[in-house]
Order: C-alpha cells, then structure tokens, then sequence
C-alpha cells in the first residue's frame, strides 16, 4: 500500500460532491451481537435489502467476516455484488472507510482519518476499534488507491457533507467534540478539512439530531442535494427535542454563504416519529461492559436525511411512519433525476445509524 506524506489539495484532488459518478458502493456486514439484535439476524436481512436497492443502480462491495462469509454470500445474491473477506469491529464504512478524493487525470486516492469509535475511550460507542481503524487501509489497498493517513486527526465520514465545489458542513457537537481532536481549535480542524478534501468554506451547525449516538453527525440531519441547496430535519413542533436543533441550524444556513458566495436553499424533511426501540428489540441485543446500551426509554435518532445518493438513485430509509410517503415526495421532488427507492430502515436505526451511515461511495475516475 502506497502512504503519502503530501495531502490530497497539494496533489491537485479534491473530495466530489455524492451525486457525481460512482465506481461502486461499500458495506461492511453487521454482526456484533452487542450492537445487533439476535445475533445481527434482522440487522443482515436489512443490510441485505440496502445492498440489493443500490445493486440495481451500481456495483456493491460488501466486507465480511471469515465466520460470516457463507451466510453473506449466500445472501447477497445479487450479480452486481462482490463479497469480499475483510476483518472488522464493526458495519459503519461512512465512518471507517476511507474518503475517496479525485484529481482531473482519473486518479482516485482515499484519505484514512484516525477511527476512535465515536469518542474512544471519552464516550465512544465499543472498544476495542482497532480492525474498524484499518478498514480504510485494507480497502484502498484493494483498489490499489494511494493512502492519505491523518494519523490522530480523528475523523467520521458521516460527520462531514460537501458539495463538489468548495463547501462542507459539519457540526460543532462532533467534531469540536472533546473526545475527537481537543488539542486542535476550530480553525486548526477547519485546516486539516481544506488539506485533506480540497475545501474553501466550512458551515457549522451547532448540533445533530437529538440522541444521536454519534455526537450529532451531520449526515442524519443536514445533506446536500445539489451545489448551493440543502436538506434539513426538520419539526414544526416545540415539544419535539430537536426543535431548538432545527431553529438554530436554520439561522446558520440561512445567513450562510459558500465558498461561490451563495446562499443556501434549504428544503426541510420531516422528522419521523417519534420512534422509539420496544422491550423485546432492546433485549436482543448482548449487555458488554463499555458497549453501548440500548433502552426502550430512549427516542430513537430516526431521520430520512440519512439516505444514500446512487448513480440515478436515492436509497432512503423508510420507518413504518405515517411520514414516509410525504418524505418520498419530498426527496422525489428534490432529486428529480434521480428514481427515489425506500427500504425498510428500522433496524439498522436500532444500532445506532441508517443507510448512509452503512454506505461509503467510491467516485468513478474523472477527467477534465
Ligand atoms: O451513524 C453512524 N454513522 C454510526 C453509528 C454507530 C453506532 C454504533 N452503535
């Protein structure tokens, strides 16, 4: 595997907005039985559904376990999709993947940020996450990607958005988290951000979605959809928990202006719910010392923002909830090109995430 000492920007990539072209998708297959109830069997039958959604549009790699590949493969039964062997801790490749950046000769390389499982030993979600940190290496090595390596920058895929053309969003709550870089400020992150993806303006949302375990990623909450307009959660009634995090996040958006200096557009999504995990769903899942617990007492941190955008596709999550078709319009609505498929999202939201937080996109090599 080929490490560089340079950063993406120096070497002439940058970080493509989703919507451009992919190469495939990658997934990890779920397992751990302290995050996945009854021995992550419906969380598979879910991953397997999301898989076989994306498969229609474009190639999926899926990384298993040695103990797990026959079952996987077996249930992956899709020609477009590729099973491969591969140890981890755990299935979120938003967050231990690597970011895939691009140059306009058709080279495509990876950024692997430091992986401390949401927080490390400060609040992280399990330890130990040492295979999960090696997840980006081991697929870039795959792909034959060079390897940019922030090592002790910690860093989530799901915890940034950008749109292709200067500008991220992110949100204060992770990554000025104290359990991510404290000894960095936020000019000194907001430094690492343009060496390493390419960008000239950082938008900071204050929070995430209320309970959200990831310290308030950005990717269950705000996206974009296309350069210069956002999607937002969003919830029209004060009793809800993420009222004054939908208010305060639409002050910043609205008085925001991107790296072309244009405001936002912001479409609001509806928040699903209130949605929250039963007795028996909470009791499927193994009780491990510094693993996260689950309690039916808890609101779940359901949101349909957390959707992947596929070559000609959306694959969002749906939750039972009398929103779903309203939030099927919407994003229809947004994404007019694009065939918007819903799949069932319950139980990859009982671990902790959704669909784009299980999905790590690979861009197609471009050229100018
Ligand atoms: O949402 C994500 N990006 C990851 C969630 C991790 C939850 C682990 N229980």
């Amino acid at each position: 595997m080929t490490t560089l000492n340079s950063t993406p920007r120096t070497d002439g990539f940058r970080m493509p907005a989703e919507w451009e072209p992919h190469s495939q998708t990658w997934m990890v297959w779920p397992e751990r039985p302290d995050n996945w109830r009854n021995g992550g069997k419906p969380a598979q039958a879910a991953f397997a559904a999301v898989a076989k959604a994306i498969a229609e549009f474009e190639p999926v790699t899926v990384c298993v376990s040695a103990c797990q590949y026959e079952n996987a493969r077996a249930r992956l039964d899709h020609d477009n999709i590729r099973v491969l062997e591969m140890s981890s801790d755990d299935a979120w490749v938003r967050d231990t993947g690597p970011t895939f950046v691009t140059n306009q000769h058709g080279e495509v390389r990876g950024v692997d940020w430091t992986f401390n499982a949401w927080g490390g030993l400060d609040g992280g979600l399990y330890f130990p996450w040492q295979r999960d940190d090696q997840v980006a290496g081991k697929i870039l090595e795959i792909e034959r990607c060079a390897r940019y390596r922030t090592e002790g920058f910690i860093l989530e895929g799901g915890s940034i958005h950008v749109d292709g053309e200067g500008t991220l969003i992110t949100t204060e709550e992770c990554l000025l988290n104290r359990n991510r870089n404290p000894h960095l400020s936020r000019e000194e992150t907001e430094q690492v951000l343009r060496e390493h993806l390419a960008i000239d303006k950082v938008i900071w949302l204050p929070d995430g979605l209320f309970n959200d375990e990831t310290d308030g990623h950005v990717d269950n909450f705000c996206c974009y959809v296309r350069p210069g307009e956002v999607l937002l959660a969003w919830t029209e009634d004060p009793h809800n928990p993420n009222y004054p995090r939908c208010q305060a996040a639409l002050r910043v958006l609205q008085q925001a202006r991107d790296a072309e200096g244009r405001q936002l557009i912001v479409h609001k999504l509806p928040i699903p719910g209130p949605l929250y995990a039963s007795e028996e769903e909470c009791a499927g899942v193994d009780l491990v010392a510094g693993s996260q617990q689950r309690s039916p007492g808890v609101r779940l941190a359901g949101s349909y923002v957390n959707f992947l955008i596929v070559n000609g596709g959306i694959i969002a999550p749906s939750f039972d909830d009398p929103l779903d078709e309203q939030a099927l319009a919407i994003l229809q609505r947004v994404f007019p090109e694009h065939r918007v498929v819903m799949v069932p999202g319950r139980e990859i939201l009982l671990g902790g995430g959704n669909i784009h937080c299980i999905t790590q996109q690979q861009p197609a090599p471009q050229r100018a």
